[in-house]
């Protein structure tokens, strides 16, 4: 159907965005077989680090105290202080209110344990069906760390997470604290070496196809500091080099970098206690340059970093940006970024991931960024109807599955999963 008025524009772009299904390509959620590693609930959602670090500007607790606290006790003073004492409008207390209402809550009563009865009824099966129905997501890509103890041994078991729920083999120990954890590498079996050579490279190659084989991930991703360099003369950079990048191509597992976080700035707040600089765009430029036939997957942390990673994605097709990363994901910060990659970039982005840690997360996060993504596309799309260019309503609808589902498939070269 031919669009001809701006009312049919807004209404074709808003039903487009609504009617998509999700692929969220990095979150911290897990497949609900899981056990104990996904988290969901009114406890989960109000002790988000997002929150633990916002309700510190608030409260007289020392961190020490408050992390002595029990999880519902911790909830009880973050939603008394960042709810009831003050009005919740930050990104992050906004999320729980949509969440909850979204859920179908009604906020009117602010009744936290009447809240936690009625997430009482799920389990993590029928919660899992709820909430991504509810949030329109229908595949959802985790973080899975090989070095984690508890992951590692439900993999180790055999588990196989539910089909909706896909692997993303998480590097960050092996490349950001390779010392510490060469020990870990050797009593699972790997015979590192102390000096750098052949058979550490071979082992090191042998850990990564292991994990492959078993958790078969779509990608490999770490998360990288702003002073991250390559090439250079240290382990991550040997790593990378020689173990990651021909894996990555040898498989065709694209190698994902979440480039300018800096970790415990305050120790004291835990996960709450990163923060973030600007990066050299450099190393990742000399990557894609020098391996051409090696796929990337990359996100900023930075503000400052997004326009020259849009004009990299210019320069690159073996480079995939992906979505408004953790303190990005704020809607002043996406409405910005994402105008910015659609006209730098075109539609060839996936322009937001979620990144929950708290199952209940993924419904805030998507209708918060979807609002935006269609205001934007609308903008676009008016522009260039003004030109005279007709726009059919089909288009619109392969637009927005692209962005929010095709792309990511596309670059994974995963064609079954790509929709027609
Ligand atoms: O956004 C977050 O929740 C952060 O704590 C990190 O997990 C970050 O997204 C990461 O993947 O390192
Ligand atoms: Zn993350």
């Amino acid at each position: 159907m031919e669009i001809n008025t701006s009312e049919q524009l807004a209404a074709v772009v808003k039903n487009a965005v609504q009617q998509q299904k999700i692929t969220d390509m990095h979150t911290h959620l897990f497949s609900p077989n899981f056990d104990s590693l996904l988290h969901r609930g009114v406890d989960e959602l109000l002790t988000y680090h997002y929150l633990v670090a916002e309700v510190m500007r608030w409260s007289d607790l020392p961190i020490e105290i408050f992390w002595q606290l029990t999880k519902s006790a911790q909830a009880d003073h973050i939603w008394q202080k960042l709810f009831i004492e003050h009005s919740p409008v930050s990104e992050a207390c906004r999320g729980v209110l949509t969440t909850l209402q979204g859920f179908g809550i009604d906020l009117r009563s602010r009744d936290l344990d009447a809240f936690r009865q009625i997430y009482a009824q799920y389990d993590a099966y029928s919660q899992v069906d709820k909430v991504l129905e509810l949030a329109g997501v229908d595949h959802v890509v985790m973080t899975n760390d090989p070095f984690d103890e508890e992951e590692r041994g439900i993999w180790l078991s055999g588990t196989k997470p539910d089909p909706r729920f896909h692997a993303a083999l998480r590097l960050d120990p092996l490349l950001n604290d390779y010392a510490a954890n060469k020990d870990k590498l050797h009593a699972w079996g790997y015979q590192v070496e102390d000096v750098w050579g052949e058979q550490t490279v071979r082992e090191i190659s042998r850990f990564l196809q292991d994990w492959i084989v078993r958790m078969n991930p779509l990608y490999m991703a770490v998360s990288l500091p702003p002073d991250f360099a390559f090439p250079e003369d240290s382990d991550r950079s040997r790593i990378i080099e020689h173990c990651i990048l021909p894996v990555s191509r040898g498989k065709s597992i694209p190698f994902a970098m979440m480039i300018g976080v800096t970790r415990a700035v305050n120790p004291a707040l835990r996960s709450a206690g990163d923060s973030l600089d600007k990066a050299s765009l450099e190393p990742l430029a000399y990557m894609l340059r020098t391996y051409p036939h090696n796929k990337f997957m990359t996100t900023y942390l930075s503000r400052e970093n997004q326009h020259e990673l849009c004009v990299l994605g210019r320069k690159f097709r073996n480079l995939f940006v992906f979505g408004c990363w953790w303190f990005l994901n704020s809607p002043a910060l996406i409405e910005e970024v994402t105008r910015m990659r659609f006209e730098l970039l075109g539609l060839s982005v996936t322009p937001q991931h979620s990144d929950a840690r708290v199952l209940d997360q993924l419904i805030y996060k998507w209708k918060h960024s979807k609002e935006i993504i269609s205001m934007i596309l609308l903008e676009k799309y008016k522009d260039i109807l003004r030109t005279g260019w007709v726009l059919d309503c089909t288009e619109i609808e392969r637009d927005v599955a692209d962005l929010l589902h095709n792309n990511f498939w596309r670059f994974l070269d995963k064609s079954d999963r790509i929709l027609s």
